[in-house]
This record gives C-alpha cells, sequence and structure tokens, in this order.
C-alpha cells in the first residue's frame, strides 16, 4: 500500500469507530441519568413548588429527546434537572 492509501483508510477507519461509539455513548448517558433522577425524587427532595414542575418538565424532555435519537439535548435537559436536584 502506498502511503496516501494508508492516510485515507485510517481516516476512514477513524470515522467509522467515532460514528459507532459516539452515539451509543450518549445514548447509554440518558437513561442513566433519567435513572439518578428518579431515584432522587422517589427520596421526596425538599423542593418548592416551582423547582418541583421544573425538574418533571427537564424529566419528560429528556425521555422525548433520548427517544427521538436526539442525545446531546437529553443530556442537556436532564443535566440541568440534575443541577436542580443537586445531584452529580
Ligand atoms: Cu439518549
Amino acid at each position: 500500500m502506498e502511503w496516501g492509501e494508508i492516510m485515507l483508510k485510517s481516516t476512514l477507519i477513524a470515522t467509522a469507530l467515532v460514528a459507532a461509539f459516539a452515539t451509543p455513548a450518549f445514548a447509554f448517558h440518558c437513561p442513566v441519568d433519567m435513572k439518578a433522577i428518579d431515584a432522587e425524587l422517589a427520596k421526596n427532595p425538599q423542593l418548592s413548588a416551582a423547582d418541583m414542575a421544573k425538574v418533571k418538565e427537564l424529566r419528560a424532555e429528556g425521555e422525548t429527546h433520548h427517544k427521538a435519537a436526539s442525545h446531546q439535548k437529553s443530556v442537556d435537559a436532564l443535566a440541568e434537572a440534575k443541577k436542580i436536584l443537586k445531584i452529580q
């Protein structure tokens, strides 16, 4: 193989690997976040009614985005909910 061909092939392989692994990473993250939020909500956290409503809204939003495969949006919404609940 020529050097140029080796470079091209490694680039293609790298791109394929990123595509294969990037999406599942987010796809797995959302359910983990949703579970953490549900577990925290089950503990009856001391939140104002407004914060509680916001957390539930963000939690639902996260699930909708996850199902629509918009995992980045889902992770963002869930992170916001976790921030209100003060969990990591
Ligand atoms: Cu997801």
